[in-house]
């Protein structure tokens, strides 16, 4: 196990990319962080038209905003453990396992250096979680102690009673609504996640909670027609959110960072998808269901002038470094798979949990290499080929070493300066914090 953590840590630290001076520290030092996980919301949502109308206004504009840095090519990177993943990839920046979901399987014994320990230990940022689901889901209210997290609002803070809740809990507009007393007595600087529901296959929603004037497709498809109503209901929950946080004060001392947690419509889907994309059906290759994998990412800094949409090619591994070096905390000592967007060492190389990859070239499909100039299979030349086996044999190395590390729970031979192992029995979430 020695020599297995030393592959590991040979590996992170040249794979290790060094802060852009221009970001690291400046624009949100010392700001709370509010993570809005949005449940399976793809990128293609965003801009979308449908019968002359938005689908989600709000977030398209939020998306366009000169205080927001944007990511037209964000990947989700998740397996089986779909939300659990994201979750694991954005507060460790290891991968979920090739089977399964690590939360339920490793959550409760494996250690963990996560993101609400280290700004704790860092900068004293004070962590909770808000959502409206059962503690118990994948696993969370054991995995959330071994990260370190201070509080977890479920389900039981919340009346979740009747048409209150659709699907996996709590209706999102509601989560929104009845979490902000918890969220406006936390010690402040805090990071704070949310994960919403409501926008969940099969994307059913009560009548009272859609919009009249919002008229969605007749592709003949339920799940698919359905999934632009609940994206409208989830657009207009964050919008009342921003509201509150306005109201509250929170918004300016703090960075939102919005991000789609992986795909709402499957690949068997897609074809009738397709119809609503103004695709032909019939044109539709597994190199249109690769480019579909795309989920926004959006860094708001309510007060900042300067944002701008990124064409840089990124995935969920890589949101971890690049928030710690916005808040100006190193990240070197930390086994951490992804790298700042923002620095020029940033590889584009996204690798897709069943070892399919896109780069801002090549997108790989079970071993196939499409073009993404062209969309169509490529026939490589010596030099492409030499670029391309460069390229899959990193993405097969990352995703080996990861599996290695969380498998065999490495980090728990591994001590980072400074870093306290967390006790998860400190933590107590049925009466808040101890
Ligand atoms: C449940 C919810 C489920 O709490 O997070 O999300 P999923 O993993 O099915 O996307
Ligand atoms: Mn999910």
């Amino acid at each position: 196990t020695k020599s297995e953590l030393d592959d590991v840590l040979k590996f992170t630290h040249s794979h290790y990319a060094k802060p852009n001076k221009k970001y690291y520290g400046f624009i949100a030092k010392g700001k709370n962080v509010i993570i809005l996980h949005l449940e399976s919301f793809q990128q293609f949502l965003i801009g979308k038209k449908i019968n002359g109308k938005e689908v989600t206004p709000f977030l398209n504009k939020l998306y366009k905003s000169k205080s927001s840095y944007s990511f037209r090519n964000f990947f989700h990177q998740v397996g089986q453990g779909k939300t659990s993943d994201a979750e694991n990839m954005l507060e460790t920046s290891t991968y979920g396992l090739p089977q399964g979901s690590l939360f339920a399987q490793l959550g409760s014994d494996n250690t963990f250096q996560a993101a609400p320990a280290i700004l704790k230990q860092r900068r004293n940022y004070t962590s909770a979680v808000f959502h409206g689901n059962v503690a118990s889901f994948w696993n969370r209210n054991n995995v959330y102690k071994e990260m370190g997290y201070q509080y977890f609002f479920d389900a039981s803070y919340y009346d979740t009673s009747g048409d209150r809740s659709m699907g996996y809990g709590l209706k999102d507009k509601l989560l929104f609504r009845d979490s902000v007393k918890y969220l406006q007595n936390l010690q402040q600087p805090f990071y704070a996640k949310y994960i919403t529901v409501t926008n969940h296959f099969p994307y059913d929603l009560d009548k009272e909670d859609t919009s009249p004037n919002f008229k969605t497709t007749d592709t003949g498809d339920d799940v698919v027609d359905n999934y632009f109503v609940t994206a409208h209901y989830l657009d207009q929950s964050i919008h009342e959110f921003y509201r509150y946080l306005k109201k509250t004060g929170l918004l300016k001392n703090s960075m939102i960072v919005l991000y789609g947690d992986h795909y709402g419509i499957s690949d068997s889907e897609n074809k009738n998808l397709a119809k609503a994309l103004g695709k032909n059906p019939d044109d539709w290759t597994d190199y249109d269901n690769a480019q579909l994998q795309r989920v926004p990412l959006i860094i708001n800094l309510p007060g900042t002038k300067h944002g701008y949409v990124s064409n840089k090619y990124a995935g969920e591994i890589d949101v971890l470094p690049t928030l710690m070096h916005l808040l100006g905390i190193s990240t070197k000592r930390y086994v951490q798979f992804g790298t700042d967007i923002f620095s020029k060492q940033h590889d584009q190389v996204v690798a897709f949990r069943n070892q399919d990859w896109v780069s801002p070239s090549f997108t790989s499909v079970s071993g196939d290499i499409y073009s993404n100039k062209t969309g169509q299979l490529m026939k490589l030349t010596k030099r492409q080929k030499k670029q391309v086996d460069k390229d899959k044999a990193r993405v097969d190395k990352e995703l080996s070493l990861s599996d290695s590390l969380n498998e065999k729970n490495l980090l728990r031979f591994y001590h980072p300066k400074g870093f306290e192992t967390v006790d998860p029995r400190k933590y107590n979430y049925a009466n808040g914090y101890q």
